[in-house]
């Protein structure tokens, strides 16, 4: 594969819930996804956070992974309750000396720590005073934002605020298939809102305590319509105004696409209210780069029965991953050179900051993990994103997801993300085909 521009960044992504374990311990306080993967029904098998890949007490090694395979970065996300325990006042000193340690020993073998700071792990005592569908939540992520800022910002090369709001908003409190497991539709809009604006806050006391590189991790699916009736064009219009602009244009442009505002209105009017004069001002801070999640198209056909008149099938003839999404690369051009398209010059610089696929582990008796999904995965991806470069996308970086099999939401331990292999009986972590391949890659990228 030919080689991408140089100086561009090369690493693996994770999530605090998804990995760290020690829930108990450090002084950490209660997440809502504590409480919801205890909340019996919610995820398959029962499983829990509780112990995950046990990383709190295993990151050295996890790093010393990270440095074998080659990367140049590692994406993480802090949890928050691990910091500030009720999600307002006390800071929690052990919380915070954890992710010193985790930083200091990236930094001692050359490898860029780029930090997230919420990727869904919210205090339970801020879900108990009405969590991101009350608007004090986004003073308290301010707050959250710069206590993490003070202590990390002299060492952090990049930080993300939020991780995929549209996610968080749309599984977490519309659908409620995530914590903290809202059924609320459309009438989550204030959540998404709240996000918003808790990121403009965040960007704003991230930069007052000293961090450089501010950005955000969006989730994005080009939308495809499932047909060629016009109420299928209609429909994807519908889903990419929801999806990917909605979350965007406030960031870039300072305003909401109006598609969006239109769907929101005509399911209540009331629903606009908590914009409030000013907010997408805050919401617009300049932003040093944007985070691309990507994963696959939205597959859209109209369905006068769906939210918003829509529902999503699955694209036929592709491979499909353990999870059954369908592999489809030329969906990731896609979004890079349609955020340029639409933004143009107004565009930030861009970095994957996930790409990714499940797949079902062969395992050999000599305990070799075949995962040749993965490494196919990979490829197409990274040619996919040179693609875009040459279309002239700048893209900067690219973070697989994930490093390690991990806790894999409502999906519990049973879809593996990682390069790296997790036996979470036994905590042993075996490296994969695909960090072997992806080793070679890098070698070959200097
Ligand atoms: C992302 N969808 O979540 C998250 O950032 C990761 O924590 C997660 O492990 C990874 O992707 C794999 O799922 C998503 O339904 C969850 O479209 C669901 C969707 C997309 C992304």
């Amino acid at each position: 594969m030919a080689h991408f521009p140089s100086g561009f960044v090369w690493g693996a992504a994770t999530a605090s819930y998804q990995i760290e374990g020690a829930v108990h311990e450090g002084g950490r306080g209660v997440s809502i996804w504590d409480t919801f993967a205890h909340t019996p029904g919610r995820i398959r098998g029962g499983d829990t956070g509780d112990r995950a890949c046990d990383h709190c007490h295993r990151f050295r090694e996890d790093v010393a992974l990270m440095k074998g395979l080659g990367l140049g970065a590692y994406r993480f996300s802090v949890a928050w309750p691990r910091v500030q325990p009720d999600g307002r006042g006390r800071t929690n000193d052990a919380g915070l000396s954890f992710y010193d340690r985790l930083v200091d020993e990236l930094l001692g073998v050359d490898l860029q720590p780029w930090a997230t700071l919420y990727h869904w792990d919210l205090p339970q005592a801020l879900e108990d005073q009405g969590g991101w569908l009350s608007r004090d939540i986004a003073h308290r992520f301010e707050e959250y934002a710069f206590m993490v800022g003070e202590r990390l910002s002299d060492r952090v090369t990049g930080f993300m605020t939020l991780n995929e709001p549209y996610i968080h908003f749309l599984l977490g409190y519309a659908l409620g298939n995530h914590a903290p497991g809202r059924t609320l539709g459309l009438h989550a809009f204030p959540a998404a809102h709240h996000q918003l604006l808790g990121h403009g806050l965040a960007v704003r006391a991230l930069r007052e305590a000293g961090a450089h590189m501010i950005g955000i991790a969006n989730n994005y699916a080009p939308a495809w319509p499932a047909g060629d009736r016009d109420e299928d064009l209609d429909a994807a219009n519908r889903v990419d105004a929801m999806h990917n602009h909605l979350f965007t244009d406030p960031l870039i442009r300072g305003e909401y696409p109006a598609l969006a505002l239109d769907i929101l209105q005509g399911t209540d009017p009331a629903l606009l209210e908590v914009i409030r004069p000013g907010d997408l001002s805050v919401i617009a801070a300049p932003l040093d780069f944007l985070g691309v999640n990507y994963y696959q198209p939205d597959y859209v056909r109209a369905d006068p029965t769906g939210p918003f008149g829509v529902s999503l099938g699955r694209i036929p003839d592709r491979e499909y991953t353990a999870f059954g999404w369908p592999v489809v690369p030329e969906g990731l051009t896609q979004t890079l050179t349609g955020l340029k398209a639409r933004y143009g010059e107004t565009c930030p610089p861009l970095y994957v900051t996930e790409s990714g696929c499940s797949a079902a582990d062969v395992i050999d008796v000599d305990g070799r993990v075949r995962d040749d999904l993965r490494i196919r995965y990979h490829e197409a991806h990274l040619e996919a994103v040179r693609d875009a470069i040459t279309q002239g996308a700048g893209v900067r970086g690219y973070f697989a997801w994930s490093l390690l099999d991990n806790f894999e939401w409502a999906e519990g331990y049973s879809q593996r993300f990682g390069l790296v292999h997790v036996d979470f009986a036994t905590q042993v972590r075996t490296p994969k085909d695909s960090y072997r391949w992806f080793q070679a890659f890098l070698r070959d990228q200097t």
